[in-house]
């Protein structure tokens, strides 16, 4: 199954790429607004106010879509293959004006989500990104992280989301694609092949229809045909692309997630199947995730400052607690000291589920301007979805205040 590598490349087709694609993202904003539209058919474009007549569909909800309406149709067409009036309780068409303003805002909640489950993420465009997870789940674990991911995208941010989750890029894109909307579809390594190989040719990135038609005069009709085709023969045809489509098709692709920018916390977290009061196995359980989350930061040179817990007690009660210290450190005995202090308060108590962070990084070998494009990308970061009693922080600086997310959904 090897395609052309240089000489010691890695091949990484062990890695967990997510690749996670809002549903009709325009129209799920204007709906998180106005949920009045919930369940209607919905359009969503420019240049059809004040008389002007000549706008496009940016996008539509999928009830419109039923209809017809698609993207970049003029939104006149799109309008009238909607119901006007209402029969009934019948679905009627809306049309909301495109309001990018808003659009950014639910696209940075969405992300900073995505900051919090993944070490690695990568957006792409207002309402897709790419994360690597390999580090934190096995192939086993990845259904349920997908889904829990997708609840809390639709809980925190208001929006759905739909997510693919494949050992490269590449087929990671098509797989976010195939159960639009609302969908999960996991292709593990050993089902690459099979799941691409009946899917037509657009459904593979970089494929449009121009390249689309040019490969069915050559005989290939689908994903599974382009990957046995003459590779000689595409390159020929389509120069470096040609080789790129090739290897995708086969489901190959060694292009590393690269994030924007640096995390601003490293967690992990783990559940017991039933809560437990065991002081061992809690102990036992904080000191292996302490040592996870610290390994990781050492081996990416990262040091911290804040040293957190994170509690959950049934049925779902979500506690923080955190410690900072008075400059960053890269200390491991430390890390598992503090958390089983930290843990202490909880003693003889049922727990349910079980974190460790660390934030306030610092990174030893990056230049402020990345951390800052983190930043923008990440600015809703610090919200707070905790109620307040739940905060308690053994902070040195009082204005530093320790965030508390639901989030933090782990192995
Ligand atoms: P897409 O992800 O392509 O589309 P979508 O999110 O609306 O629907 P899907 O469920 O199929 O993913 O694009 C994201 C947003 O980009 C979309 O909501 C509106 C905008 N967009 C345009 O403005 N013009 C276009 O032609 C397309 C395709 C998208
Ligand atoms: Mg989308």
């Amino acid at each position: 199954m090897s395609g052309a590598r240089l000489p010691g490349a890695p091949t990484r087709e062990d890695r967990i790429v997510l690749h996670v694609d809002m549903d009709c993202f325009y129209a799920a904003c204007e709906r998180r607004r106005d949920p009045d539209l919930e369940g209607e058919p919905v359009v969503v474009g420019m240049g059809y106010e004040s008389g002007e007549s000549h706008g496009a569909v940016a996008t539509a909800s999928y009830e419109a879509r039923e209809y017809g309406v698609e993207s970049a149709q003029a939104i006149s067409q799109a309008l009238d293959l909607l119901p006007r009036t209402r029969d009934d309780d019948g679905p009627v068409g809306h049309y909301r004006q495109v309001d990018m303003a808003h659009y950014e805002t639910v696209s940075q909640e969405v992300k900073a989500v995505l900051c919090e489950v993944a070490d690695t993420v990568r957006a792409v465009s207002i309402d897709e990104a790419y994360l690597d997870v390999t580090d934190r789940l096995g192939w086993t674990g990845a259904a349920v992280f997908a889904r829990n991911l997708k609840a809390q995208i639709r809980e925190e941010a208001g929006v759905p989301a739909s997510i693919g989750v494949a050992p490269n890029m590449s087929t990671a894109k098509v797989a976010s694609d195939y159960d639009k909307p609302d969908g999960v579809v996991v292709v593990p390594p050993d089902d690459v092949r099979s799941f691409l190989a009946p899917l037509s040719l657009e459904e593979l990135h970089g494929i449009g229809p121009v390249t689309a038609r040019a490969l069915r005069s050559m005989g290939i009709e689908t994903i599974g045909d382009l990957a046995s085709a003459d590779r000689g023969r595409l390159v020929d045809q389509f120069g470096e692309r040609g080789r790129e489509i090739h290897d995708h098709a086969r489901g190959h692709d060694d292009r590393e997630v690269e994030p924007v920018g640096q995390p601003k916390s490293l967690s992990n977290e783990s559940a017991f199947t039933e809560p437990t009061d065991d002081a061992d196995r809690i102990a036992d359980r904080l000191v292996t995730l302490a040592e996870e989350v610290t390994t990781r930061a050492s081996t990416r040179e990262i040091l911290y400052k804040t040293i957190g817990i994170k509690v959950v007690t049934p049925p779902f009660d979500v506690h923080t607690r955190a410690r900072s210290l008075s400059g960053p450190v890269d200390d491991a005995a430390l890390v598992e000291t503090i958390a089983l202090d930290l843990i202490e308060e909880f003693e003889e108590q049922a727990i349910r589920k079980l974190g460790v962070r660390v934030s306030n990084l610092a990174f030893v070998e990056e230049d402020q301007s990345s951390l800052d494009e983190w930043n923008r990308n990440c600015s809703n970061d610090q919200q707070t979805n905790e109620p307040e009693a739940n905060a308690r922080s053994d902070v040195a600086s009082n204005d530093e205040r320790e965030r508390q997310t639901s989030v933090f959904e782990f192995t």
